[in-house]
């Protein structure tokens, strides 16, 4: 039974966590047609490019700053009910932009929907900007240097999403080399839908704490040494990885495997409704399928917690 264990993570897409009701919702008052991504409820794609099509229509369902406030206060009023003590919640001023919102209404709503649910349950969030791969060097940049000049309290941490078999990862250093040195936090996508290399490329190139994915590191047994030996952090996301079909089945989800190999392994819904998940199922998963105990799960929230771009006095207060 784990909907009583504490529960935090790292990787939650913010547009990708809308509830299917939510965005009917929001396309009826817009006058939206939704048969291209929904059907009976449910979104709908057949593979990671399609996904990202169906994630940009979504996203375009939320136009304004009460939107935003809206959507977050949404999936933070669940993940608190569900025993989560922290989020971390990617965020993406392209889409914001493309929309029409502009990127300073879009975090304000944001910004006002973690207060608000902090406020009633305890639940402590942060954004992390991403910035879209398959959008190039130069988008990706700007999105760094956004973060950088935002010296916004809940905005901690910079990432890079989207296509990550579309160029190569150097390209994309000097966007990470602003964020760090704003004093961002740093994660990247990364051995999801691209293997070991990408890892090692990362690690060589981005140097950030933590991974997004990194799964695909179990191919190369001294890469998998490398990363317990430095302590990076995963953001393992199993629900999404089964959906995308990176593994088969969760039986064969190397969770176990890394954390075998000590590496630091979190739990993480990545878009949680896409992928027909929630991270309390992904601790149910993890728990019934994968056998980890309670203590375990403990162990992988209390990795999150000391992983997570938060102030040492807010650290503290969750672990
Ligand atoms: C992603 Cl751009 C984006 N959005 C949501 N989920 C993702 N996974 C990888 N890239
Ligand atoms: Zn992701």
């Amino acid at each position: 039974m784990t909907r009583l264990l504490r529960k935090a993570e790292l990787h939650c897409h913010l547009e990708g966590a809308v509830p299917p009701a939510l965005a009917l919702a929001q396309a009826r008052r817009y006058g939206v047609a939704t048969d291209a991504f929904m059907k009976d409820g449910a979104y709908v794609w057949h593979d990671f490019t399609s996904f990202l099509g169906a994630y940009d229509a979504v996203s375009g369902l939320f136009r304004s700053e009460d939107d935003y406030a809206l959507l977050t206060e949404t999936y933070l009023d669940d993940l608190a009910a569900a025993g989560a003590i922290y989020s971390e919640l990617f965020i993406s001023p392209d889409h914001a932009e493309a929309v029409g919102v502009g990127a300073d209404a879009y975090v304000a709503g944001i910004g006002r929907g973690i207060e608000a649910v902090r406020a009633r349950s305890g639940i402590e969030c942060r954004m992390v900007v991403v910035g879209l791969r398959h959008c190039g060097p130069e988008r990706v940049e700007w999105a760094a240097r956004y973060a950088a000049a935002a010296r916004n309290p809940l905005m901690t941490g910079f990432n890079m999403a989207g296509e990550e078999r579309m160029g190569a990862v150097a390209d994309f250093a000097r966007a990470f080399d602003i964020a760090r040195d704003a004093g961002l936090g740093i994660t990247i996508h990364a051995g999801e839908l691209s293997g070991a290399s990408s890892v090692r490329d990362a690690l060589d190139l981005i140097r950030p704490t933590r991974i997004g994915h990194g799964v695909r590191a179990v191919e190369d047994p001294g890469l998998l040494a490398r990363l317990a030996d430095e302590g990076v952090v995963l953001e393992v996301c199993p629900g999404s990885n089964v959906a995308l079909g990176v593994f088969p089945d969760f039986p064969a989800h190397p969770l176990r495997r890394l954390q075998a190999a000590g590496v630091k392994v979190t739990l993480n819904s990545d878009d949680p409704p896409f992928f027909k998940t929630s991270l309390e199922r992904e601790y149910e998963i993890a728990s019934r399928i994968m056998g980890f105990s309670d203590e375990e799960l403990d162990t992988m929230t209390r990795t999150a917690i000391e992983a997570a771009f938060v102030d040492e006095e807010t650290r503290a207060r969750l672990l």
